[in-house]
């Protein structure tokens, strides 16, 4: 409601009172978007910044096994439509820490907590790409997944991050597309390559629903992020959305899933499925993934060998800005 926000808590005042605080969820009850200059509770504030930073880093390490197929695209077309998809995704990280860096972060922070494994990023792009269905079974699968996720967050409370994930939910409908059709082209190709596309989807089918996060029971910011507005539905629903939708995607790919318990249940409507293993999730999250530390190792090159483009860009503002301070002598 424009003109009728919280006060800001006066400088310096470190303490949340109960009335602030009863105050922020009214606000957020009311389904009001929270702005940058307003004022937040310390935890919101840190929640959006682990969230946010969380989601920019899996954009930008997203690049990676994608990446490793840019030379090897089987046609011209399919080289410019996966560069195009990967530059989507380059942009998605750049939005993404602009609407972290509006919560008082600096890029050069988040970067820093990446890069030393503080920071987290998504699980799926610890898994390597080794044939060129797993490009088809990325933008089917883990673009798929992402749209589930990433829709509700469009009416996150925190306005800029709500506003920044319109945009990269078009984008993401378009990436689950891409992949879709070249799971086609494989599937309904020669018996190679519908094995190729079998085997893609052996491998990506757990990890892309560990993407959703631990089960509701597990997750240890659920319930807080819920009642704030940051997420609007749970790990495991949007999970069980997933499944409901790409099984019978796979039935039309004539792909099998690999999941022997893999059921539908008429009386709830939805797909039941196998249990997902957490031990395996909890080994990627903390670092030991088949790709973990070649994808660090990859950043941090990046990283060194841009050094070079930060400095000149530094400077080249500093100049600018000495320029316009003489001028206005
Ligand atoms: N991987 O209490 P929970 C993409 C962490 S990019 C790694 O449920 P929360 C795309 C979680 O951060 C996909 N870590 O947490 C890009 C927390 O960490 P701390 C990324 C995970 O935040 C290129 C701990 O486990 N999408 O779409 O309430 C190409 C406990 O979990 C994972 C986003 O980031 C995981 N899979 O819920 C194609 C979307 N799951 O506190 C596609 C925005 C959990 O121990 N993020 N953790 O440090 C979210 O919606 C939520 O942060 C999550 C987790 C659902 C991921």
């Amino acid at each position: 409601m424009a003109g009728d926000k919280t006060t800001a808590a006066p400088d310096g005042v470190a303490q949340e009172t109960d009335e602030m605080l009863a105050a922020f969820q009214a606000r957020i009850d009311a389904d009001e978007r929270i702005e940058p200059d307003e004022w937040m509770p310390a935890q919101y504030r840190k929640t959006l910044i682990r969230q946010i930073s969380q989601h920019a880093h899996s954009e930008i390490v997203g690049m990676l096994p994608e990446g490793n197929w840019v030379t090897r695209a089987p046609t011209l077309q399919a080289k410019a439509i996966l560069l195009a998809k990967i530059q989507d995704e380059g942009g998605h990280g750049l939005y993404l820490y602009a609407a972290a860096e509006t919560l008082g972060i600096s890029r050069a922070e988040m970067i820093d907590q990446l890069l030393s494994g503080a920071a987290k990023y998504s699980t799926i792009f610890n898994y390597p790409t080794l044939n060129w269905a797993d490009i088809g079974a990325i933008g089917w699968l883990v673009d798929g997944a992402a749209i589930m996720n990433q829709v509700p967050l469009c009416r996150c409370s925190y306005g800029p991050y709500a506003r920044a994930m319109i945009r990269i939910c078009k984008e993401e409908s378009f990436h689950q597309r891409q992949g879709y059709e070249i799971m086609v082209k494989m599937a309904q190709g020669t018996p190679e390559q519908k094995r190729m596309a079998q085997d893609a989807l052996n491998r990506f089918w757990w990890p892309a629903l560990m993407m959703f996060g631990p089960s509701d029971k597990d997750s240890k910011h659920s319930a807080q992020s819920m009642k704030w507005g940051i997420k609007r539905v749970s790990n495991d629903e949007l999970r069980q959305k997933f499944i409901d939708v790409t099984v019978p995607q796979a039935e039309y790919l004539g792909l099998s899933i690999p999941d022997d318990q893999l059921e539908w249940d008429e009386e709830s409507g939805h797909y039941r499925h196998g249990p997902i293993d957490w031990d395996e999730f909890r080994r990627v999250v903390s670092g030991d993934g088949i790709c973990n530390r070649e994808r660090m190792e990859a950043r941090r090159n990046a990283h060194e060998n841009g050094a070079w483009v930060r400095e000149a860009a530094l400077a080249y503002a500093e100049k600018r800005r000495q320029r316009a301070a003489q001028a206005a002598e």
